[in-house]
């Protein structure tokens, strides 16, 4: 529910049954300990219409208890009661935000909302020879998954492997099937730094147009490379749909995803 914008938001979001979202408004300002408390007295007054309490207020952050791990948690701000709550930040799975310091008295709620859909973005395209594929998931310019080839081969030519990296702020190496939930914690997988040099790697071959034999990836036909991503300071997730080719292409990329909240699950390849 994501409806109690309106004034006075915080007594609909009490008002339904059962509401999803629980508002709490606290105020602070010169008196920031007593209103501090005031805000552990309403949130306790709330507990019963939701799992959600502001339990602490101070000049720099707010912070509330969050019961459902999945929850995106909006922040409002409002100068009273009964005008705009504007926006101040979003997070999940988080219990506490930063608040903008200020020396005038504030009220401040956090509301449960829907997560925002997941945004997909169709590649339908190959990693190619010797070359990177830089991957923008949230369409900010800035890449946030590189894949890459590397090819060696031992001077005498006893030796060849064909290579496909991953580089990502994390990834996670074990390939998931299109459905699986990408979460944070991909217990009992782990996520990797992938960040460092060119990368970790997925795949290997030790022959020109044979099968993708060696790493994480072998023997996959198609699955998802699990993805976090950094942007303006907050991590995200998403994935890559891919399959290691054997017909000449190296390495197919169809399509990508993230979900535009911090730290929130989506399901692999949906
Ligand atoms: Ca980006």
């Amino acid at each position: 529910m994501t409806g109690e914008q309106g004034n006075p938001g915080y007594l609909r979001g009490r008002a339904e049954a059962p509401p999803r979202s629980l508002i709490a408004a606290v105020r602070m300002g010169r008196m920031r300990h007593y209103y501090h408390i005031a805000g552990l007295l309403l949130g306790l007054a709330f507990t019963a219409f939701a799992e959600l309490t502001i339990t602490g207020l101070d000049a720099d952050s707010v912070t509330w208890t969050n019961s459902v791990s999945n929850a995106t948690c909006r922040v409002t701000m409002a100068s009273t009661v009964t005008s705009s709550w504007d926006a101040i930040t979003l997070v999940t799975n988080m219990t506490t935000a930063n608040i903008t310091q200020t020396n005038a008295a504030a009220f401040f709620r956090v509301e449960w909302i829907n997560p925002p859909d997941v945004v997909r973005t169709n590649l339908e395209d190959h990693v190619f020879w010797m070359s990177s594929m830089p991957i923008d998931l949230n369409g900010d310019g800035a890449t946030d998954v590189t894949l890459r080839h590397e090819n060696f081969v031992t001077p005498d030519g006893s030796s060849y492997s064909d290579f496909i990296y991953a580089k990502a702020y994390c990834v996670c190496l074990t390939p998931f099937p299109t459905g699986r939930p990408i979460r944070m914690d991909v217990t009992p997988d782990s996520w990797v730094d992938a960040s460092q040099y060119g990368g970790k790697i997925l795949g290997e071959r030790k022959s020109l147009l044979g099968p993708w034999a060696y790493g994480p990836w072998a023997g996959v036909t198609n699955a998802n490379l699990p993805v976090q991503f950094v942007s303006s300071n907050a991590i995200y997730l998403g994935w890559v749909n891919m399959t290691p080719s054997t017909n000449g292409t190296l390495w197919d990329v169809h399509s990508g995803a993230y979900r535009p909240a911090p730290e929130t699950m989506l399901n692999a390849g949906e």
